[in-house]
């Protein structure tokens, strides 16, 4: 009998997709997987019986992805190497990719549960920091929906992204203990645990052919043990896998110790060797010194090497075919390691010649850049290098030696070049440049967006760029359409299905332009409204309930949410409205659209600037939503623990998507498509992805403001000074002076003067250049919500407009550009 997810005829208690099939999986796995029956069930049994059946369905796809990748010899896949995989629930988007949701609905609904109330509980992985993690899990989902073969390969972090919660207006982090209760949706597979090195000293020896040869003699050896995760592709058909390393101690237990009666001694090798997996570092915070980050990040990228080489090995294939196999893409540098020890494995463990082994290395990576910030560029002092990984740096040594001598050939006498494109830097204290390294082992670089490219090549790594031009290329970041429109915006994705069919789906570039044809349709309109106003009402649910704060669904949504950085301008937007709130104070009784101005997002632990922000935007709201004479007009609400969940709720309820960061600091955004295919319109600069998006959807639909790149550059050449702005502008200085003398701190004029100072004496991302421009488009803005006819065209065309944006295209182009590789569908 044929079998599988689609096959409705099939009886099978683990593959049958109809209500009364699911129904009886629901409940077989509440009994004997949970141990219960519907009567003593909990929230989370109910939830993990429903995944455990969904899970059930995606196993066929699943067992041939796997067989797909280990059996055809001709086959190249990918190998995403990212320390970063925010992947976001997991029920509801594997629910649609297989397309049950209706039976699974209907089936649960005759045992008194509601899907959508379990899909909602689901506590998320938060393994990931922000942009660059979703995008690998955007990826994940392009690649599978495209029938691309790839394994994702990061860390399987016991403690994610922190919690963060909300004290008196101040952010305190909570540890996010996201397998407190398990994890259905992965299957750990002990067979392929290998064994990592780190630390000791490396030997040389002359091996049987009379080779001088080196080895490595690690002090320590932490087991990789593999955790996988399906990733399905739209249509249920084709499965890829996350495959996430934790570290395990070799051996648990010390008898030696144990029996000598050192209880403590006997378990603490398995406690060393498990922090290494333990917790995910947020960013936005100094590398230096950070040891054990380091060591994370060679733990995941060797187990994930030797798991590609298995895999070579049992395909039978030589080595020297390795690339042929795999194309392997650095996620930043954070897996950039990878190319020092491909270069081990294959010189030292397998024996192969340098310039072979380098040739293979090479023609595998490619490396992906994700931030012009040069403070983020990471880089690791020699010696904490060479002390967890000798053999690593003797090989980073050699390449460099071997990569200055071209240098030297090509541009005789230039040592300054030479100094500035060397892997190592000669500062005090010396450290290994890992972007460096990833662009010398790369034949490919690109940076995210085109803008963001642009600048890599002009500054961030102008040398390399000169040195070696056709490295470099663009892929502009993109989202999927399935999680960030079909997922969260159930309602808008039908009324748009209801007009041009359901294909927009996984054709996404190719489909959602018909929806043009409709944007000044007045039924049309006025049924897209009348989903903005429902979603609306959701998240002013959501608020009252969990903020106690009352949001008017008939306000404009005008809305912030990402991680919270001085080069994003939180604070710039809290100005704009505190400068708001000073002209409703004037006059109160002069008209004033309503307005809920809405934050979000976490800020790194260490960061302080970030967190004083977090606080002011508290008690400016705490102000401002108490004020009589605002009398609700103005609303100011910050939303805790932003996270995939969170924006899935928050992007389909947007009017207005603030992306305001300083033009040339951003590499791209992708929360701005988020809330662009939801049909929020953009307030924004001319930085990152804002530049296309701008492009595509049309000035006329884009609110924009602000100095461009080459004019920051400008402004701060000729002497920037912020307190110029702040003297000349009186609502600029009356807003800054607010802040300043307590108006917002109960009296206290020392709480907020660390933000006014650096706003005044220093200024870095010129917030106070850009307040004028933006304030002028504020005006704009509300004048264009006022007229809702246009308005709402507007909003369809951002979203009619956006196609270029599906994370389905950014994949295309890496395979046509990158990684040579054909889709297999769509
Ligand atoms: C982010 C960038 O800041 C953002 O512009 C970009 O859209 C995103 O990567 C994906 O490319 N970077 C990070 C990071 O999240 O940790 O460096």
């Amino acid at each position: 009998m044929p079998k599988g997810p689609g096959n409705k005829s099939c009886h099978n208690v683990r593959t049958d997709c109809t209500a009364p099939g699911l129904r009886q999986a629901v409940l077989d796995n509440l009994y004997y997987v949970s141990g219960n029956t519907p009567v003593t069930a909990s929230a989370q049994d109910w939830y993990d019986a429903v995944a455990y059946c969904v899970r059930d369905r995606m196993l066929k796809a699943w067992n041939e992805g796997i067989e797909r990748i280990t059996k055809a010899l001709d086959l190249r896949a990918v190998a995403y190497l990212s320390a970063e995989f925010l992947i976001g629930p997991q029920l509801g988007s594997n629910v649609l990719a297989l397309g049950i949701a209706e039976p699974l609905r209907e089936a649960l609904a005759t045992l008194g549960q509601d899907l959508d109330a379990i899909v909602d509980g689901e506590h998320e992985p938060g393994l990931g920091n922000g942009g660059l993690g979703r995008l690998a899990a955007c990826y994940m989902d392009s690649m599978a929906t495209l029938g691309v073969p790839a394994i994702g390969y990061g860390i399987h972090y016991e403690f994610g992204m922190f919690t963060q919660t909300i004290r008196d207006g101040w952010q305190v982090e909570m540890a996010d203990k996201w397998l407190r209760q398990g994890f259905p949706w992965e299957i750990v597979q002990h067979e392929f645990a290998v064994e990592v090195g780190l630390g000791g000293s490396t030997e040389t020896f002359l091996d049987a052919g009379g080779r001088l040869r080196v080895r490595w003699n690690p002090e320590k050896r932490i087991l990789a043990v593999p955790h996988d995760i399906p990733v399905i592709g739209y249509g249920g058909t084709f499965c890829n896998v996350l495959r996430l390393w934790s570290a395990e101690a070799v051996d648990a237990f010390d008898f030696g110790s144990f029996s000598s009666g050192d209880y403590g001694k006997a378990v603490e090798e398995k406690i060393l060797s498990e922090t290494i997996s333990k917790v995910l570092y947020p960013n936005d915070e100094p590398y230096q010194g950070k040891v054990l980050r380091l060591g994370q990040q060679y733990f995941f990228v060797s187990a994930s090497l030797r798991d590609m080489l298995r895999v070579q090995q049992m395909l039978g294939k030589p080595l020297d075919t390795f690339h042929t196999t795999f194309a392997i893409q650095l996620n930043d540098t954070h897996p950039a390691v990878a190319v020092a020890e491909l270069m081990r494995l294959l010189v030292d463990g397998h024996g192969m010649e340098w310039e072979r082994a380098w040739a293979v290395t090479t023609k595998c990576f490619s490396y992906t850049n994700h931030t012009l910030l040069p403070e983020a560029l990471e880089k690791w002092p020699v010696e904490l290098f060479g002390g967890l990984l000798p053999r690593h740096l003797e090989i980073i040594y050699e390449i460099n030696r071997r990569f200055l001598e071209e240098v030297r050939a090509a541009y005789p006498g230039d040592e300054g070049l030479a100094a500035r494109l060397s892997l190592i830097d000669e500062a005090s204290p010396r450290s290994v440049r890992m972007a460096h390294l990833a662009v010398v082992g790369s034949h490919a670089v690109n940076g995210v967006a085109a803008l963001h490219t642009e600048l890599l090549k002009t500054h961030v790594m102008q040398d390399f760029a000169a040195l070696t031009p056709q490295k470099f290329c663009n892929v502009t970041n993109g989202v999927t359409p399935r999680r960030f429109l079909a997922l969260c915006n159930p309602r808008l994705a039908a009324c748009i299905t209801s007009r041009i069919g359901p294909a927009w789906i996984n054709r996404f570039e190719e489909e959602i332009g018909k929806l043009e044809a409709f944007a000044d349709d007045p039924g049309f309109q006025a049924q897209w409204r009348g989903i903005k106003r429902e979603n609306k009402a959701a998240l002013s649910a959501l608020a009252e309930k969990h903020l106690g704060v009352a949001l008017n669904p008939d306000a404009v949504f005008d809305v912030q949410v990402k991680r919270v950085h001085e080069y994003k301008r939180q604070h710039l937007n809290i100005l704009r409205v505190i400068a708001l709130y000073s002209a409703i104070k004037r006059d109160p009784g002069a008209e004033f659209s309503p307005l809920a101005v809405l934050f979000g997002g976490k800020a790194a632990p260490g960061y302080f600037m970030a967190k004083r922000v977090i606080k002011l935007i508290h008690n400016v709201a705490q102000v401002i939503n108490g004020d009589p004479d605002v009398g609700g007009r103005l609303t100011v609400a910050y939303i805790p623990n932003f996270n995939v969940r969170v924006g899935q709720v928050v992007y389909p309820a947007a009017d207005i998507s603030q992306q305001i960061s300083l033009a040339g600091k951003e590499a791209s955004g992708t929360g701005n498509m988020k809330f662009g295919i939801n049909g929020a319109v953009t307030m924004g600069t001319l930085d990152g992805a804002n530049v296309e998006m701008r492009q595509c959807v049309g000035e006329e639909n884009f609110f924009l403001f602000g100095l461009t790149a080459p004019e920051v550059v400008e402004v701060k050449r000729n002497g920037y000074d912020p307190r110029a702005y702040a003297a000349t502008d009186p609502v600029l200085g009356q807003a800054l002076d607010m802040i300043a003398s307590g108006a917002f701190s109960a009296g206290d004029r020392e709480i907020f003067r660390p933000i006014v100072d650096n706003l005044l004496y220093q200024d870095e991302y010129m917030v106070l250049a850009d307040f004028a421009s933006y304030m002028h488009c504020q005006a704009l803005v509300m004048e264009a919500c006022r007229d809702t006819a246009r308005f709402t065209r507007m909003s369809i065309l951002n979203v009619a407009r956006l196609g270029k944006f599906s994370s389905d295209r950014s994949i295309r182009d890496y395979c046509r550009d990158i990684w040579n590789i054909t889709p297999e569908l769509g």
